[in-house]
């Protein structure tokens, strides 16, 4: 079975280290720790990456046409302003979620427009690092259902 390739954009690397009133106190690593222990307990695996730069983002999910079984993707600050996501995720061919840590649509105005909910299956927001285990928990019924034909 491929790996759900969980991908994070910008600053996400800061997580736990900086504003813990938004996102709470838990690392990436941490983030990490939960996706691989929710994905296993479904029987999936997760290749979890974050990059601060829209180009490593958009080749991760040319990889995962062919490498992963389904994207779960915080884009960051790049949900509202890339169309090379937008364009890379519609052509992926693989099931995808957006999750955000925060809710989006109760913070700033720039925040409430995604460019890349268009393209994915599904969009998870403001549940903290629930959200990624509702994202991964969202790409094992997209695939089961999949698989179902
Ligand atoms: O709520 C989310 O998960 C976001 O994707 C987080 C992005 C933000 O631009 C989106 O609008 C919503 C920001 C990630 C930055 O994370 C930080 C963590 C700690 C300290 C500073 C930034």
């Amino acid at each position: 079975m491929k790996p759900v390739f969980v991908l994070n954009g910008p600053n996400l690397n800061l997580l736990g280290l900086r504003e813990p009133a938004i996102y709470g106190d838990a690392t990436l690593k941490d983030v990490e720790s939960r996706c691989r222990d929710h994905a296993r307990a479904l029987g999936l695996s997760v290749d979890f990456r974050q990059s601060n730069h829209e180009g490593d983002l958009i080749g991760w999910i040319h990889e995962a046409r062919d490498k992963a079984s389904a994207i779960a993707i915080n884009a960051g600050a790049y949900t509202h302003t890339s169309v090379g996501l937008h364009d890379a995720l519609k052509a992926a061919d693989i099931p995808s979620v957006e999750l955000h840590l925060s809710n989006v649509h109760k913070r700033e105005a720039f925040r409430h427009v995604s460019l890349i909910a268009p393209a994915v299956n599904g969009v998870i927001c403001g549940f903290g690092v629930d959200s990624y285990v509702l994202a991964i928990t969202a790409l094992h019924c997209l695939i089961s259902a999949a698989k179902k034909g």
